[in-house]
């Protein structure tokens, strides 16, 4: 065992040790959450609940309604200052997963930041310096339910049915099925453990890849009707405006949806959709393959993720950005 992986043991001790002794935790993630975060919450909840503590998850926004189905028992809360600032601050514990700022976390953010009570964070995201508390980043794990299925192996937490589901669910979603190249053997035999353990894998995918509208569906055909591919046939993108989400009827919830069209476009290594997401916001998702860094795109205009896959947000019209994101975009393939 090297030097890395015994400070990464150590540092779950720490956390496992943390969570045997204190009481009323508050667990939260980044905003516009996704399996990954929302499974390891689920997770992180369930594994508290069994060693009888109390635990609540409150996250900036409800669960949105795509990933509805991982909430089952309906524990996670929206975060209102007047309901949930009280619990913030007389935290035994607070856990933030998948995220590793207080700004990532949204609203909710700023009463943690004030709080009191001591802060674990467990990342895999690329560029992140923690919260200052307890701290387990790991951008080589393929996602946190990856660390959180290690952290249960590692220090005796029981993995039941739920926890096994949400766990595999954070690992299919953030790793696209075991497609991208941050699925590792050790993703592969945390999977195969989980699996082990009764998850049904064909359930998982229908849930996370099969839940479009018929509206997506039309939203996406409106937008590949100007899809542009260029550099060479190696940046294909995609815009999507209001006029097309108002005559669609339908928003693009679900990213991937679309940028998977871009995908498999023989010899496309990034891709990009743009989206009106209203209130003068536009939102950028970018995609890359064979090892393009996407995130360095997202950095500049103070967006983050992983190197192949990254988000944007900015308070700025659709064209503009569209102009300026693809500017930086097209330099990825000036060598
Ligand atoms: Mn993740």
């Amino acid at each position: 065992m090297n030097d890395n992986q015994n400070k990464y043991r150590e540092r779950m001790g720490e956390i496992a040790a943390l969570m045997r002794e204190r009481d009323d935790f508050v667990i939260t993630a980044h905003v516009n959450p996704d399996p990954d975060a929302l499974g390891s919450e689920i997770a992180v909840r369930s594994i508290l609940e069994k060693l009888g503590k109390r635990a609540r998850v409150v996250n900036a926004e409800p669960v949105p309604r795509v990933y509805a189905f991982m909430d089952d028992r309906n524990i996670i809360e929206a975060y209102d200052p007047g309901v949930h600032d009280g619990p913030i601050n007389s935290a035994g514990a607070l856990i933030i997963l998948d995220a590793a700022s207080y700004e990532r976390v949204g609203p909710p953010g700023g009463a943690m930041e004030t709080s009191p009570a001591p802060v674990i964070c467990i990342d895999h995201h690329v560029g992140t310096d923690g919260c200052g508390g307890i701290d387990l980043i790991d951008p080589s794990a393929s996602s946190v339910g990856e660390i959180i299925f290690e952290l249960c192996e590692c220090c005796g937490f029981e993995i039941d049915g739920e926890i096994a589901r949400c766990l595999y669910t954070a690992i299919v979603a953030d790793t696209r099925s075991f497609q991208f190249n941050n699925s590792t053997p050790r993703t592969h035999r945390a999977a195969a453990r989980l699996l082990e353990l009764g998850v049904n894998s064909e359930d998982v995918y229908e849930a996370i890849y099969e839940r479009n509208t018929p509206g997506e569906a039309a939203l996406l055909g409106l937008a590949l009707k100007d899809l542009s591919v260029e550099c060479g046939g190696r940046l294909a993108w995609l815009k999507l405006t209001r006029a097309m989400q108002e005559s669609a009827g339908a928003s693009a919830n679900n990213s991937d949806y679309f940028l998977n069209f871009l995908r498999g476009i023989e010899g496309v290594d990034v891709m990009i959709l743009f989206r009106d997401a209203g209130g003068g916001k536009t939102k950028v998702s970018l995609r890359g393959k064979r090892g393009s860094d996407v995130n360095k795109v997202a950095r500049v205009f103070g967006g983050g993720g992983h190197v192949q896959a990254s988000g944007i947000t900015l308070h700025e019209p659709l064209d503009e950005v569209v102009e300026k994101v693809l500017a930086e975009a097209r330099m990825l393939f000036q060598d």
